[in-house]
């Protein structure tokens, strides 16, 4: 079954916030925002630019009537400057016009004074000075001193893993129309529209029933709108709670990516201890996230980080910590993988390390190391269902690793201009929020008179597939085709109190919710079938738009079914709830279980480097991956694709770049280069494991949305192979992303093997 917006996308018929039919007299918003990353604010001077004609009102903190704030885990992030800027791009006034054109003139109109402080770019820096954003984390298991003494083999290294830009093709946005009794409703393009409502509740200092928030769907998030949707719907309420008129923004390209936080940098250091017989004894990683200049989701992402620091590995000794530095960049956020790649890569790199100086591949270290059934993690679950090797050696046989490996090493000795590099990468990613409570979602199904259902959940549809997914359920449930079934928009005021679409969950967490509903609405309708076709609640079944006995092959369409059930006056209408199961996590102890279950995966990856030029060609990514029992094969595989080629493009080419005054300069798509047609690998086959799935899975189909993402790491280290094939004096880095330049000095450099 296909995506059933698929019709709607290829027309053009889809709708996003800048396709909204606006209400007469709606007016445009935009930001005036931060022109340096750290200074106190002297003077702010708008009067100017309010005098334009179409002016309507430049808003500043002073005009915000409830809290100037938007934090979500901490309260430290204001929604307009107060007296300090504390990142470049920082908003400070919103400007309201009749028009967008009008509002530019008038942007470049407002001058500000300030006086400029030091500002901090990278992680270490604000290390080094004490700026954190929250307290670190750490977590423990087993005794790392006393195991590193027992180690043939220690190694040591430090790593650098850059920040990565969201892309969404859907700038930022939000609409907001004033309804009656001072009602606002606000169409946000948002992955969490509680979120969204919380805030604006704060700032406009009202009850979060005046506020709607509705969302038809986003074009992308990929966690860019989890936690940073909130300051664009609110400056839209605000102006439209003082104005008492429509407000649109929508941020263009070049405010979207100066003013919103991306993917966390790190800076991270190693220490990993073998045995001659490659088990790996002892790990210990020091991470310097990179928070940016306020906490949004950084404390959830850090302590992600740790959460898969040991990958899909079992290492009996762990030792982790992570620091969340505060820095002037904008806030950091979400990204796809919330902090497990940045620990992924890290990891990776001590065993490329540690194979590297002991001159063997490191998929030998990989493989020797992988978590097997009843394993424990570092932070206390114990890995059930485990298929880290199940999916390694399923790789390994079908896709003729050791043929594979033997005609890279043949290439390499026949040509000199071209090497060949190979890697496996194995991957384990958790599966639910982190942060237990947010383990809930709930579903709304209302059954129409004419047997046509519509139904809301808090799942945001983002161009991942979940309404499809959700409208499978329903359908499936009650044996009905698709088209008696539609996704309604996800709205507060018809499913409240809900999480994010976010942590790969959201199929997951709200079709469970949707399945009770359904479930319920269908035993409620049995009873009323059982009694037209005069058996018993078991002999029945629903099918192809009708209800069957099983027995004598009796059958009431479903349409009658609903008729009759109207009539006797049985509600066509549930709403259902569902919370995670089992999972817990103590934060004192940093022990628990945190994950529903995993997702496992392996990926092999040969790449060809041009030795004379630095860049590369992906020949090939093959995966095995964990699908449990995909319910919908085509969306499965597409979100398998869609992360890797997010994956490889955080490893290879986009590269953020920040100047030392933290004025972004990577700030547009000629400057940033995210993967296009030709960075995909030539050959990408992703074939699904056959394995039992998970309970607390939809249908047992497995979470899909941000596992594969880590595939991706496989080419940087395919790269590097390939690399040292050629300068054999090279001695591996990790700092990723490994762009074509700097892929051509590696080249070139003699680096000297210090051990
Ligand atoms: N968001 C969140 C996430 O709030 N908590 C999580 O654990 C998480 N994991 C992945 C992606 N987003
Ligand atoms: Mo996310 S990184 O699941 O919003």
């Amino acid at each position: 079954m296909k995506n059933t917006d698929s019709y709607s996308h290829l027309r053009g018929e889809s709708l996003y916030i800048d396709d909204l039919n606006t209400q007469q007299g709606c007016l445009f918003g935009l930001v005036f925002d931060a022109p340096l990353a750290h200074a106190k604010i002297l003077e702010l001077d708008y009067a100017k630019a309010e005098t334009i004609d179409g002016v309507v009102k430049i808003f500043t903190y002073q005009d915000i009537p409830g809290q100037n704030q938007i934090g979500g885990i901490i309260q430290d992030e204001p929604l307009l400057a107060e007296n300090d800027i504390h990142y470049w791009g920082q908003p400070i006034a919103f400007i309201v016009a009749k028009s967008d054109a009008i509002a530019k003139k008038a942007r470049q109109l407002i001058s500000l004074k300030t006086e400029a402080l030091p500002v901090i770019t990278t992680a270490t820096e604000a290390f080094k000075k004490n700026e954190f954003v929250c307290a670190p984390r750490s977590f423990k298991m087993g005794n790392t001193v006393n195991a590193f003494k027992t180690c043939d083999y220690i190694f040591e290294a430090d790593t650098f893993s850059n920040g990565q830009e969201h892309l969404y093709l859907e700038t930022q946005g939000a609409y907001a129309e004033c309804g009656e009794n001072s009602k606002i409703k606000v169409t946000a393009s948002t992955q969490g529209p509680t979120q969204v409502q919380k805030a604006i509740a704060k700032v406009l200092g009202i009850g979060m029933h005046q506020i709607e928030v509705d969302v038809i769907r986003l074009g992308g998030g990929f966690g860019g709108k989890e936690d940073q949707a909130s300051a664009w719907a609110a400056l839209v309420a605000l102006a439209t709670n003082h104005l008492h008129k429509p407000v649109k923004l929508v941020l263009n390209r070049h405010d979207d990516m100066r003013m919103t936080g991306k993917r966390h940098p790190y800076e991270s250091t190693f220490k990993i201890g073998l045995t001659k017989d490659l088990k790996i004894q002892a790990f210990e990683a020091t991470f310097l996230q990179n928070a940016g200049a306020a906490a949004d989701l950084s404390p959830a992402i850090a302590e992600r980080t740790l959460f898969h620091a040991t990958n899909a590995y079992f290492i009996k000794n762990v030792y982790t910590k992570v620091l969340s530095c505060k820095t002037n960049l904008p806030p950091n956020t979400a990204f796809r993988g919330f902090g497990g790649p940045q620990g992924m890569f890290v990891i990776e790199s001590a065993i490329a390390k540690a194979a590297e100086m002991l001159n063997i591949p490191a998929y030998k270290i990989q493989e020797a190391n992988l978590l097997q059934e009843n394993d424990a993690f570092s932070y206390g679950q114990i890995a059930t269902q485990v298929e880290a090797k199940n999916t390694w050696q399923t790789a390994v046989k079908d896709f003729d690793f050791e043929k594979e490996v033997k005609l890279v090493a043949q290439f390499n000795s026949h040509n000199d201009a071209l090497k060949k590099g190979i890697s496996v990468m194995p991957i384990c990613f958790g599966i639910s929020f982190t942060n237990t409570p947010m383990n809930q979602a709930s579903a709304l199904v209302h059954i129409y008179q004419d047997g046509s259902i519509g139904f809301s959940t808090g799942a945001i549809e983002m161009g991942q597939g979940v309404n499809t997914k959700l409208k499978q359920i329903v359908a499936q449930t009650f044996g009905l085709s698709l088209n008696k079934v539609l996704v309604e928009t996800t709205n507060t005021t018809r499913v409240a109190n809900t999480s994010p679409s976010a942590a790969s969950s959201t199929a997951d967490l709200n079709g469970k919710a949707l399945q009770i509903a359904c479930i319920t609405l269908k035993n409620r309708l049995s009873v009323i079938a059982k009694a037209e076709l005069n058996t018993t609640d078991k002999a029945i079944y629903f099918k192809d738009q009708a209800v069957y006995n099983l027995q004598n092959k009796e059958s009431i369409a479903w349409e009658t079914l609903i008729q009759t059930a109207f009539l006797k006056r049985i509600s066509l209408t549930e709403q259902a709830y569902y919370v995670t199961p089992i999972i817990n996590f103590d934060k004192t102890a940093e022990k628990g279980q945190p994950f529903a279950y995993h997702v496992y995966g392996t990926a092999i990856s040969t790449v060809t480097v041009d030795c004379l030029r630095g860049n590369y060609a992906i020949d090939s990514v093959k995966i095995i991956h964990d699908f449990g029992k995909s319910m919908n094969l085509d969306i499965d595989m597409g979100q398998v694709e869609g992360a890797l080629a997010q994956g490889i493009g955080w490893m290879t080419s986009e590269e953020l770049v920040y100047d030392k005054n933290g004025r972004l300069l990577s700030n547009a798509l000629s400057t940033y280069k995210v993967p296009d047609v030709y960075a995909m690998p030539k050959i990408v086959v992703v074939k699904a494991l056959e394995s039992e799935g998970n309970e607390m899975a939809l249908l047992k189909s497995k979470a899909v949305g941000e596992p594969p993402l880590m595939y991706g790491i496989g080419t940087y280290f395919a790269i590097q192979n390939a690399i040292k094939a050629f300068n054999k004096n090279y001695c591996l880095k990790f700092d990723a992303p490994l762009t074509p330049q700097k892929v051509l000095k590696n080249l070139y450099n003699a680096f000297k093997n210090n051990s």
